[in-house]
């Protein structure tokens, strides 16, 4: 077969700009709010049923005298990371920027600043796009109802208390703060609300209904149509985004492939977790970036800063270890999408492919003895064969009665490629 007929996947068109998406690949997600300072969990407040005036330690101790943006910044760069995402308003209710429609925001804390300002000063001014996540739920707003996820969702008194609360006013101020945030901070690149809450028999679920969903996505494009929206108002629209789990190919809709991301955290939890235990590998977050690419989708990777305003020092041991496996690999990622059907990959192995450059990329997740062999449709299109680290020759034999392409391997893994990739220039 000729390449240009090889089947390559291309997702479902969405209606805004997912050029730049699609081809960057890799960005960093940013937990930070008031949770922090409890340093276990960002749903503490809904965990622990703790009222708001409880809660309200946090407000008032909350003074991250070490935060840089511009540390954060060349974190993510170094990183490889091409745009980063950052709560503008967690479930908490608390806002990193100045709003007109709140006095719960960080100005009024003892840090007394606008958080949000600086760090998207610092991320824009190193190249990367933005991102902001806003939370639709809201355990602080005095008109936000009680559902499943509630912190006072076992509190029979505040419950009664939902006659007097008027869902509607919380979906303006919802509509306010989103038309604030765009027109502030323009263009921004993504928008990704987090989420529709489910029915229970005792509460009733919040959806597009009650988010008055069509009618934001209007008034979003309507200051910016290339903006990238999520999926969580319940209205599909630039982006599938699967949570803390690895979809077992490319993300579908109705059997139809569309743009996803999947969003994964270092420890489990998305804001900072002082205790956490569960902290993933460098090798296995850089095989999730890699898996994700091989099944056309991109990797949002989290970090949730200390109280203190810093990545705390396993984030940046892991944010160095894959920076430097990206130094010398990205080209594995960028403008990489999944490898044309026909191809079947060795054991071990994943393959990423440029349609632009017309490269393959074999990500050898374990190095074999002797030699690794391509079999099939791909054996026929191998032109030109390099290690992707230091673009050294892999000579290769070809066999056309069997369709296909041995190359012969050193005994050891070279150096400096944890995680080797062959360069395959396709002919
Ligand atoms: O922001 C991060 C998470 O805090 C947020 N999404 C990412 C990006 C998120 N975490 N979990 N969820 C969203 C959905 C989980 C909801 C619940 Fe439950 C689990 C609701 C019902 C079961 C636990 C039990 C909390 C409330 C009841």
């Amino acid at each position: 077969m000729r390449l240009e007929d090889l089947t390559l996947i291309k997702p479902a068109p969405t209606p805004g700009d997912t050029s730049w998406f699609t081809h960057d690949r890799f960005g960093m997600f940013i937990h930070w709010g008031l949770y922090a300072l409890g340093a276990r969990h960002e749903w503490v407040k809904s965990h622990e049923r703790i009222p708001t005036e409880v809660y309200d330690k946090y407000f008032r101790h909350f003074d991250p005298d070490l935060y840089d943006p511009t540390l954060w910044a060349d974190a993510a760069k170094d990183a490889g990371m091409k745009y980063f995402v950052i709560t503008t308003k967690h479930h908490e209710g608390f806002c990193l920027w100045d709003s007109a429609y709140t006095d719960y925001k960080s100005t009024n804390t003892p840090y007394g600043r606008d958080i949000l300002t600086p760090m998207v000063d610092a991320f824009r001014s190193r190249g990367l796009r933005t991102g902001f996540y806003h939370s639709l739920l809201d355990w602080h707003h005095p008109d936000y109802t009680v559902d499943n996820c509630h912190p006072m969702r076992d509190n029979a008194d505040y419950i009664a208390g939902d006659k007097d609360r008027d869902l509607n006013r919380y979906v303006e101020y919802l509509h306010n703060q989103t038309e604030e945030l765009l027109k502030r901070y323009d263009p921004v690149d993504i928008i990704w609300f987090d989420f529709s809450v489910g029915a229970s028999d005792r509460f009733p679920g919040k959806g597009k209904e009650v988010w008055h969903s069509e009618e934001l996505i209007r008034k979003i494009r309507s200051i910016n149509p290339n903006i990238m929206i999520d999926d969580r108002l319940q209205i599909d629209q630039d982006v599938k985004t699967p949570e803390q789990y690895m979809p077992d190919g490319w993300y579908t809709v109705n059997g139809v492939p569309v743009v996803w991301e999947g969003c994964h955290t270092f420890s489990g939890s998305w804001g900072y977790y002082r205790d956490e235990q569960s902290w993933k590998s460098v090798d296995q977050l850089l095989k999730m970036l890699i898996d994700s690419v091989s099944m056309g989708g991109n990797l949002l990777l989290n970090v949730g800063p200390t109280g203190r305003g810093e990545f705390d020092e396993r984030a940046y041991k892991r944010l160095r270890g894959i920076g430097k496996w990206m130094k010398r690999h990205s080209r594995s990622i960028y403008g990489c999408t999944q490898a044309p059907l026909e191809f079947e990959c060795p054991r071990d192995c994943r393959y990423t492919y440029n349609p632009e450059t017309k490269r393959l990329y074999l990500h050898m997740y374990s190095w074999p003895f002797g030699k690794i062999r391509l079999t099939g449709e791909v054996a026929e299109h191998v032109d030109y064969i390099q290690i992707l680290s230091d673009a050294s020759e892999m000579r290769f034999s070809y066999n056309a009665e069997n369709r296909t392409v041995d190359i012969p391997l050193p005994v050891y893994k070279p150096l400096g490629a944890d995680i080797p990739v062959l360069e395959i220039f396709l002919k």
